[in-house]
């Protein structure tokens, strides 16, 4: 009894112990021996089957000889099935083992969620919201995005948290955001939204967006229709391959209604045009257009962002059906395509369709069953007292005394979010159904993204090699509420001033702090692999680090991005720890795994090739430098972080010790300016000059004499002329158009085909430059040498060189060449050994500067497309007066078309990039913010004025002559570089040339 307590709790020794004993009898002495287990059965079984028995000779299940007979041969298989035969694990081994590693830690509800995502890549869908300025991207996101019970302050901090997109009411960064949504069965998925800017200058945030996206959401303004920011969405769409993968959101659907008050007729009109618009934009590039654009297909949503709703045709056709009654598919998509087009009527009397009206009762289907029951609800909140909205709203839908009382905006979301089953579903279902899973779309992405052939067939996989694509540097602090962040990154970033987080997309394989990775940068689009360079010499700018943390986006509403402790394919992640290895965008690999050598798994990715799409041509220069030289270092480190920041923008320093930004536009500079000075070199004074413009120098005509020149040790000589390369083919080789060529056949027979070569001259263009198959100038061999094989060829490459290093600094002012053919008349060889490659392609390059010169050299400037909605007459005259007084023009027809269905024009019109700054703001204050012009580059011109002039005289803080400003740009160009301001070889009468004329070029 000392073993109990007064209470009747236990107090002796261990129990477990003398259980596990038990068990170790049980199991020792009664249930191995079948026979044994026999001879005892009969005694349970027995007459006296109510004698106490002990636990422990009970015969719980019969023996084999007690059920079969004692007559029976029992065999018993004991090999192991084959291997075909065994049940599948459900988790692979790796897997397995992985778990139980992770077992000891205690699993939260996110982790267990993020693990489930990492391993099913059908749940997740990375999609890109693009389209033009204002469009209501990131209100679509907001709304997506967005928790029951947060509030209107708690959802402003999901996208456009920057201090400057607040006050400038605009998105300046790529944000990716991302959480569950539910589709409108209530079935989650993980979408990962990016929100893209829609100004024009922030292109390359849209072309880092699409890099990672299996697909975009088009947000056009219903109002507004199609605008050069749609254009260029659909374009890069192209690019990027993913116009099949396109779900179209008609936002601002609200504006028809109370700003532009439109009847449902004439709405539906204002719809239908948007539509023809956009699938003709569609159409220049598939020709699936009418099928990617039409509401009959759930791809296309009608939303207001500003209201919180979102309906497809399908969606309103499910609200019809009785909830109990779901229909069949099949039944639906009848149904759907009955109420869209310009001939479905809908009789209500006889509730049915037909293809015509009949009585003026009759409407468009698509009015009565999407817009009227929309309109009515406007009509309702906006225009009648409360009692009648809550007639009108029914006793289902009852709303309290408060909200009856609440403003128009507020309560129109109330009554749609109690209207419509889920606000956001039917965006959920389009996105789900049209933007494919990442796995469904790996080999889509890899064809876009890589150069080379070689793709392993366990790309992809979770356990596959690991391969994780880099595109974005994302500033932790960019909310100025996550400092905490900016310290946390800081102290995880190696060795670099200013952390960044790199958004990257995990491919293939599993990628988890703690990794060791090997980095390798990625190639730019334009950029060509050098063809000198070898194998080791690529493994070598390739680094091995280890990743510091792994983080999933947030879903924003204020929270932070979350730690994961690995990441599967499919998944949009952000990386610690690498951003001082990358400048741009990179590719990671494995180091090692699963007892490969670290060799191998590298060695699988050798041959892939990552690669930019963006084409952006930088147009707008800044120069800069401190205003005390000591703190030139604190301004470097800051300009380092601008440039990873910024993925279009770049960094040249002239040799006059300057600066100089080179960007998109004004904007563009304006933000990485701002940056510069309030975050990355904060307490750094810059000056900064005017900005000005990047410029390129051609010819006009060919050269008026030959130039001849030897190298110095007077062994090789060559005789060569420039002419204009032809305009047809310097326009191909700037859209790319002609390395698509390429890629389908050869360069002789395209340059005959497309470019009326004849045989012998399309056989002789040994190279483009400055880059090999895409510069915008071309060498041509046209030599009459007999032995060329011999004696020309070894050299060619070195004459390339001299060329490339030719056009890249062109004579004038140092700036890039475009449109010039270099011709190689003679070359004589005879002491090329002992000619170093350095003398040749020193006397090519000098030698192709004199011929440019000798050639109507000319200075080209760049101009911008000018696009703006006016909304008035006068507005539309003070934006023609203000590209007047800059050097703008526009055509007398095209230039200015009317909105349909509203009281707005669409101008467009050209302006000098040079005239260009302060423009957009000067249209904006002067408007009242009405007019928010767009530009962005169109193409080159030609600047008015001979750049080889000195008799011009420059006279200091006083404006030039318009037919000056050719002389003037050089000039002012070359003193900003720091050159002499006179032109070498630019005066064709110098001493050498008189001396050939004299000697008739003997
Ligand atoms: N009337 C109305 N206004 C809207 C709607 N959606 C967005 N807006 C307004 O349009 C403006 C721009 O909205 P944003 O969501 O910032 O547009 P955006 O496309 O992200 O803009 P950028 O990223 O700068 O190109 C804001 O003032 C919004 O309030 C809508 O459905 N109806
Ligand atoms: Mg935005």
């Amino acid at each position: 009894m000392d073993e109990y307590d007064e209470y009747g709790n236990y107090l002796g020794e261990d129990l477990e112990e003398e259980e596990e004993e038990l068990e170790e009898e049980h199991g020792n002495g009664r249930f191995v021996d079948d026979e044994e287990e026999g001879e005892e059965a009969p005694r349970e079984n027995g007459a006296n089957s109510t004698a106490i028995v002990l636990h422990e000779d009970k015969a719980l299940y019969p023996s084999a000889s007690s059920v079969f007979g004692d007559d029976v041969e029992i065999v018993m298989d004991t090999e192991e099935p084959p291997a075909s035969n065994k049940a599948k694990p459900l988790l692979p081994k790796e897997e397995i083992i992985r778990e139980k590693k992770r077992k000891p830690l205690e699993e939260s509800e996110q982790d267990r969620f993020d693990n489930f995502v990492s391993s099913n890549p059908s749940l997740i869908r990375n999609v890109a919201f693009v389209g033009h300025l204002h469009s209501g991207k990131s209100s679509l996101i907001r709304m997506l995005h967005r928790k029951k019970n947060d509030n209107e302050a708690k959802a402003e901090k999901t996208v456009n948290v920057r201090a400057d997109e607040k006050a400038l009411k605009i998105s300046l960064k790529l944000r990716p955001v991302t959480s569950a949504c539910a589709d409108s069965s209530g079935k989650s998925f993980f979408v990962q939204s990016l929100d893209t800017p829609g100004h024009v200058n922030f292109s390359d945030e849209v072309e880092c967006a699409l890099e990672v996206a299996d697909g975009a959401v088009i947000v056009v303004d219903v109002v507004e229709g199609v605008q050069l920011g749609t254009e260029l969405a659909v374009d890069a769409l192209r690019r990027h391959r993913l116009l099949e993968s396109t779900v179209i959101v008609l936002n601002k659907m609200d504006r028809l209604i109370h700003e532009l008050k439109l009847p449902p007729g004439d709405a539906y009109r204002k719809i239908v045009h948007v539509i023809d618009t956009l699938e003709g934009l569609f159409r220049r590039h598939t020709a699936e257009g009418e099928d990617l654009v039409s509401p009959r297909n759930s791809r296309m949503i009608f939303a207001s962002a500003e209201h919180g709703w979102c309906v497809s045709v399908e969606s309103m056709a499910l609200l019809t059906v009785p909830k109990d009654r779901a229909p069949r598919q099949d039944n639906l998509d009848k149904l759907v395509s009955l109420l869209w087009g310009n001939d479905s009527y809908y009789h209500p009397g006889t509730r049915s369709f037909s293809r015509s009206r009949t009585s003026n009762e009759h409407k468009r289907s698509f009015e009565h069953f999407v817009l009227d029951p929309i309109y009515k609800i406007y009509a309702h909140v906006l225009g009648a007292d409360a009692s009648t909205l809550e007639a009108a709203l029914g006793p289902r839908l009852k709303l309290t005394k408060k909200e009856l009382q609440m403003d128009a905006r507020p309560l129109l979301k109330r009554v749609f979010s109690k209207l419509l089953p889920s606000a956001t579903g039917c965006l959920v279902d389009s996105i789900v159904r049209h933007v494919p899973d990442p796995s469904v779309n790996l080999k889509n992405k890899l064809r876009t993204n890589w150069k080379g052939s070689l793709v392993p067939d366990d790309v992809g996989m979770s356990q596959g090699p690991l391969l994780v694509h880099c595109v974005k540097f994302i500033y932790p602090g960019d909310d100025p509420e996550d400092i905490l962040d900016v310290e946390e990154e800081a102290s995880l970033s190696f060795g670099s001033e200013v952390a960044f987080r790199v958004l990257a997309r995990v491919y293939s394989g599993t990628l988890g702090a703690g990794n060791a990775v090997i980095v390798k940068e990625s190639v730019g689009a334009e950029e060509e692999e050098d063809d000198t360079k070898g194998e080791e010499e690529e493994d070598d700018s390739s680094g091995r680090f280890t990743i510091r943390a792994v983080r999933m986006p947030s879903r924003g509403g204020g929270e932070p991005c979350r730690s994961v402790q690995s990441a599967g394919p499919g998944l949009l992640v952000l990386l610690s720890g690498i951003d001082s290895f990358i400048s741009k965008s990179a590719t990671i690999v494995a180091v090692s795994g699963r007892g490969r050598s670290p060799a191998t798994i590298a060695g699988r990715f050798a041959q892939l090739k990552l690669f930019r799409q963006i084409r952006l041509k930088p147009t707008v220069k800044l120069a800069i430098e401190p205003l005390v030289p000591a703190e030139l270092p604190k301004m470097l480190t800051g300009l380092r972080a601008l440039q990873r920041s910024y993925p279009s923008l770049s960094v040249q320093v002239e040799e006059s010790g300057e600066y100089v930004l080179l960007g998109s536009g004004e904007l563009f500079l304006d933000s990485a300016m701002r940056d510069l000075r309030e975050r990355f070199s904060k307490g750094t004074e810059v000056k900064v000059v005017d900005p000005f413009v990047a410029l390129r120098e051609t010819v006009q005509a060919q050269s008026e004499t030959m130039v001849n020149g030897e190298t110095p040790n007077g062994k090789c000589q060559f005789s060569l002329i420039a002419s204009e390369l032809e305009e047809k083919l310097v326009e191909d080789l700037e859209s790319g158009y002609f390395s698509k060529k390429l890629q389908n056949s050869s360069l002789d027979k395209i340059l005959k085909k497309d470019y009326g070569y004849d045989i012998l001259a399309s056989r002789s263009v040994w190279a483009f430059g400055p880059e090999t198959t895409s510069g915008l100038n071309a060498l041509v061999d046209d030599t009459l040498m007999e032995n060329k094989d011999k004696t020309l060829y070894p050299a060619k490459e070195f004459i390339s060189q001299g060329f490339r290093w030719a056009v890249r600094e062109g004579p004038l002012c140092g700036e890039p060449v475009r449109g010039v053919k270099v011709k190689l008349l003679d070359a004589t060889l005879v002491g090329m050994e002992a000619s170093s490659a350095g003398q040749v392609m020193k006397t090519i390059k000098k030698m192709s500067h004199q011929a440019m010169l000798r050639a109507s050299p000319s200075l080209m400037e760049p101009v911008y497309a000018f696009d703006a909605i006016v909304a008035d007459t006068r507005a539309l005259g003070m934006v023609r007066r203000s590209l007047e007084q800059r050097r703008g023009w526009w055509p007398d027809r095209d230039s200015l078309s009317v909105v349909p269905g509203t009281p707005l024009h669409r101008f467009r019109g050209n302006l000098p990039v040079l005239d260009s700054f302060g423009l957009e703001t000067e249209i904006r204050l002067r408007s009242r913010g009405s007019v928010f012009p767009q530009m962005y580059f169109d193409r080159w011109q030609m600047c008015p004025g001979d750049p080889l002039d000195d008799s011009i005289a420059l006279k200091p803080l006083e404006p030039s002559p318009p037919d000056f400003l050719a002389r003037d740009l050089v000039i002012k160009t070359r003193r900003r570089k720091g050159m002499p301001e006179s032109i070498e070889g630019a005066n064709v009468l110098d001493a050498q040339v008189l001396k050939e004329l004299a000697t008739g070029g003997k």
